[in-house]
């Protein structure tokens, strides 16, 4: 090379962006995955906008789904975070969504997905990503806006950190007139052993017992399962109580709500297993344990151009 008193020195390299999170469509533009550089992954169907993954660093699954779920639109997922809204189970005497099936619309729709945002990440171990979802009425068929008539929009955020996994809904009345609605996360988390879980967090507080005759009762302590188990309970800390979910005495799971005042706990046993046909193997009620963050006894109610937040955060 010919050498130049005044050649232009080389530009010093820019110094390579960290490693950042990676996130793909695929399955016909069906499922929405993303993967952080330490790892982390999570997966959401638009059916639903249904998380239907979620994985640590190494690669273990902390949601549980069947081995029976419907993952082609067909039907509702059975595990992993469904989606519940307008209602949450039946309302047969609520007249505005007594047409309505099981748990409402939400879960058994088809989402747009509206991008993704990540964040600054100085290096690989703080780099997080957020999935943002959305549903209105728009977007349902007329059937289904003949059974719940509101003019509404959803937007629903996945956020994904090596830390957590947070969800957010937003509702939005973008109507002329106010509607009443319910909303939950129905979230399956993944478990060694049903027989091995306590559930602390809830201790004097009230629950409905829909195992019982619905009957109002208050929490004495932690929750052990030791039968088919359905209750709401309405902790008694409030939203940033964590509810903890322990194994062998170990916190597996925290979570942590914002503006969702009720907890289910679910867990099938054996004979509800048995009759649900998409919950696969029968004896996976072993192996999950529902802990649902929602706003479901009682009805929010969203006068026009007004909007309802809530959320969790679940940490492992
Ligand atoms: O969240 C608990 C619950 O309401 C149970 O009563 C049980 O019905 C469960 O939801 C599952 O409902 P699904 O409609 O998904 O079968």
């Amino acid at each position: 090379m010919v050498d130049r008193p005044n050649r232009p020195v080389a530009l010093a390299t820019t110094p390579g962006l960290p490693p950042q999170p990676q996130v793909n469509i695929s399955h016909g533009n069906s499922r929405v995955s993303a993967v952080l550089p330490s790892g982390e992954s999570v997966e959401v169907l638009l059916h639903g906008a249904t998380i239907t993954s979620w994985k640590d660093r190494f690669g273990t699954q902390k949601l549980w789904l069947s081995d029976a779920a419907k993952l082609d639109g067909t039907k509702a997922v059975r595990g992993g975070i469904p989606l519940v809204f307008p209602v949450f189970g039946t309302a047969p005497d609520h007249a505005a969504t007594s047409k309505l099936p099981q748990h409402g619309f939400a879960r058994n729709s088809r989402w747009e997905f509206l991008g993704k945002s990540s964040s600054e990440s100085a290096g690989p171990s703080d780099a997080s990503v957020k999935l943002d979802f959305g549903l209105s009425s728009a977007n349902l068929d007329d059937q289904v806006k003949s059974l719940w008539p509101y003019t509404f929009s959803l937007i629903y955020s996945v956020t994904l950190t090596p830390e957590n996994l947070s969800t957010n809904i937003v509702v939005t009345n973008d109507g002329n007139e106010p509607f009443e609605f319910q909303v939950l996360l129905h979230t399956y988390l993944r478990i060694k052993d049903i027989a091995k879980i306590q559930v602390t967090g809830l201790d004097n507080s009230e629950y409905v017992d829909k195992v019982d005759g619905a009957q109002t009762k208050t929490q004495a302590g932690a929750v052990s399962i030791t039968g088919e188990t359905d209750r709401v309970y309405t902790p008694a800390g409030g939203p940033s109580v964590p509810v903890v979910v322990e194994e062998d005495g170990e916190a597996v799971f925290r979570v942590v709500r914002d503006n969702l005042k009720d907890v289910v706990v679910w867990n099938p046993w054996t004979d509800k297993a048995a009759g649900i046909g998409d919950f696969e193997p029968k004896d996976g009620y072993k192996n999950m344990i529902c802990i649902e963050a929602g706003s479901v006894n009682g009805w929010v109610t969203l006068d026009s151009k007004d909007a309802f937040e809530g959320a969790q955060t679940i940490s492992d």
